[in-house]
This record gives C-alpha cells, structure tokens and sequence, in this order.
C-alpha cells in the first residue's frame, strides 16, 4: 500500500482542554510520521471553505462559529493508509457512538464539540493540506531509525 498523507486538526476544544499532546501522542504511536503542524486562529473565510461540502446544513452556522472561536493546532501526518486508519482513530462523528479507546470516544462530548478533524479520502486530504499549509511548511525528513528496522 502507498504512503498516503491526511490532515488532521485538534479542535478548539481539544486545544482548551489541553488535549494537543495526547492526540498527537496516539499518532505518533501509531508509528505515523508528522511532516507539518501549528497552532493557529482560524479566519471565517478558512473555516468555511474547509466546511464547504456542508454550507446548506442547518448546522453550518454553528461550525464555523466553533471553529473560529478559538485556536485550531493543524497537522500533516504521513503513513500506510493514514487517511481511513486516522478516521478510525477517531471514531465516530457523534461521540456519543464513537467506540471508547477512539479519540472521539474518550474524550468527545458533543456532535458539535467533537475535538478533532480528519480527512475523509484522498482527494479530501490532498485539497485539505493544500488550503491548511503552505508548501514550505511541509517538513520531509528521514528518521535514521527507519534504516535500523
Ligand atoms: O468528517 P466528520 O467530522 O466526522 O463529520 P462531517 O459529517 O464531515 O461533519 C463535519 C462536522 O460538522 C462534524 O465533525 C461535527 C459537525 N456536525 C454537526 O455539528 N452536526 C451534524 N449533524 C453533523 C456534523
Ligand atoms: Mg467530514
């Protein structure tokens, strides 16, 4: 299987209660390969672009106003099937269905305040990483241990 990149972003929620390092811990882990991040406050015109798929969604309002209200910590991993195997990771959009041991699951309390984005195919990942990071923040490096093992 390839090597496939997604976009990931820690929710305002995720970031105010201190949730950054655990997320990112769960990926690094997992053995994926972190190739850009950072904090940010997120511009209306961003989130809603981000959202576009759901502009006509009653709740569209309401996500934007959430994901602009506070800062956003975005990144870029890398890795075998990243994209479905992050999706899993996560659990579950409603966090009341995400099963426990999913990010979702542990720590998400509403379908509003779900605590983490992730992309949900490869043409979503690739125009994702293309609106989120600039080509320069993008970090490609070797990790010495790959030669080892
Ligand atoms: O990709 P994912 O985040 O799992 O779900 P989407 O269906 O793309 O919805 C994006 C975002 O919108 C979701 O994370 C929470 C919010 N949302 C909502 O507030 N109410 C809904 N009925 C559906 C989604
Ligand atoms: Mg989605």
């Amino acid at each position: 299987m390839a090597k496939q990149r997604t976009f990931i972003m820690a929710k305002p929620d995720a970031v105010q209660r201190n949730l950054i390092g655990d997320i990112m811990q769960r990926f690094e882990r997992k053995g994926f390969h972190l190739i850009g991040a950072k904090l940010m406050n997120v511009p209306r015109e961003l989130a809603e672009e981000h959202y576009a798929e759901h502009k006509e969604k009653p709740f569209f309002g309401e996500l934007v106003d959430f994901i602009t209200s506070g800062a956003v910590f975005a990144m870029v991993w890398e890795g075998e099937n990243v994209i479905a195997t992050a999706r899993n990771m996560m659990g579950k959009t409603n966090p009341a269905e995400a099963a426990p041991g999913t990010i979702r699951g542990d720590f998400g309390i509403s379908m509003g305040m779900n605590i983490i984005h992730g992309s949900d195919a490869p043409e979503t990942a690739e125009r994702e990483i293309a609106l989120w990071f600039k080509d320069t923040e993008l970090h490609v490096y070797e990790k010495t241990i790959n030669k080892w093992i």
